[in-house]
């Protein structure tokens, strides 16, 4: 569930970046990173192994306009691919607002693709959430290789229901910020919804009018324009500055992608 901050008026949505190991996950963040404008970002927070596999989680929190009067601060999170990691996993899904799957194109990763977002589904179980009705997208990643799983093939198997999905080359930045941007048309209205229309409840003559309203037009979301989910394309490539931070164990993981959120949107634990 977003967090809201009403004092600093603003939001974080949570985007979870999912997949296999060495599908591209922190590839498609390092490439968002290297596109925005330092105004629109904050730095990029990686745990890597001395691999540069991702250990923990990596995490970038960027500036994506408004709904209504409220900032929106969209944070991407990866999870660590590698099987033995499946806690940090799970720890990383936590309060998740959407999802975009990275799958790994290689013909031979097929089974690993599946095995992944089995995982995925069992581990949102946990949090009591169902995989069907969270906000999800599809990136398969890796299109500049040869010997691929054919697009279709890859939406029969993971993706019955027809949702958007993004044929990607991370590594060149090619449907990055398209998969994003499909994520954001799915996850805005949703947090929007959950956030204001909850809030309304008591109020019920306003909510009459409110309904009223929108019978006769269809329901605006007010997202800042220049900014709107555009997330501010710069030309020149960024210089990359990354924070490490440092785990007791990964026990800890939850507290501390807990304090990084509400540190980026305003709100420091008392
Ligand atoms: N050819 C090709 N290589 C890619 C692409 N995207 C990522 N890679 C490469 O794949 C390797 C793994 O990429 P990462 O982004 O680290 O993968 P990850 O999903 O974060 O991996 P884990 O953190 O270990 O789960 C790196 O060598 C990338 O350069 C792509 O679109 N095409
Ligand atoms: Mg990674």
């Amino acid at each position: 569930m977003a967090f809201i901050n009403h004092a600093a008026k603003s939001i974080a949505i949570k985007i979870v970046y999912y997949g296999p190991g060495l599908s591209g996950k922190t590839t498609n963040l390092r490439y968002i990173y290297s596109k925005l404008d330092a105004g629109s970002r904050g730095d990029l927070i990686c745990l890597e192994t001395n691999t540069e596999r991702t250990l923990f989680f990596d995490l970038l929190p960027i500036k994506a306009g408004l709904i209504r009067d409220y900032k929106v601060h969209f944070q991407l999170l990866t999870v660590p691919g590698q099987v033995f990691y499946e806690a940090s996993r799970k720890s990383v899904l936590k309060g998740a607002d959407g999802i975009i799957f990275v799958a790994d194109s290689q013909i031979p990763l097929i089974d690993a693709n599946l095995e992944n977002f089995d995982g995925l589904r069992k581990n949102l179980l946990e949090y009591n959430v169902d995989l069907n009705a969270i906000p999800l997208v599809f990136q398969y990643n890796k299109r500049d290789l040869e010997n691929l799983i054919p697009v279709e093939t890859f939406n029969n198997l993971l993706n019955p229901r027809k949702l958007p999905y993004v044929e990607a080359s991370a590594i060149n930045g090619a449907g990055v910020l398209e998969s994003l941007k499909e994520m954001a048309k799915l996850v805005v209205p949703v947090v929007r919804e959950k956030l204001f229309e909850e809030e309304r409840e008591p109020v019920e003559m306003e909510e009459k009018i409110e309904k009223e309203k929108k019978k006769e037009k269809p329901p605006e979301i007010k997202i800042e324009k220049k900014k709107e989910v555009e997330f501010a394309e710069e030309k020149k490539t960024q210089p990359m500055r990354v924070t490490k931070i440092k785990f007791k164990s990964s026990k800890d993981l939850e507290d501390e992608l807990e304090k990084l959120a509400k540190e980026f949107t305003g709100t420091k634990k008392s």
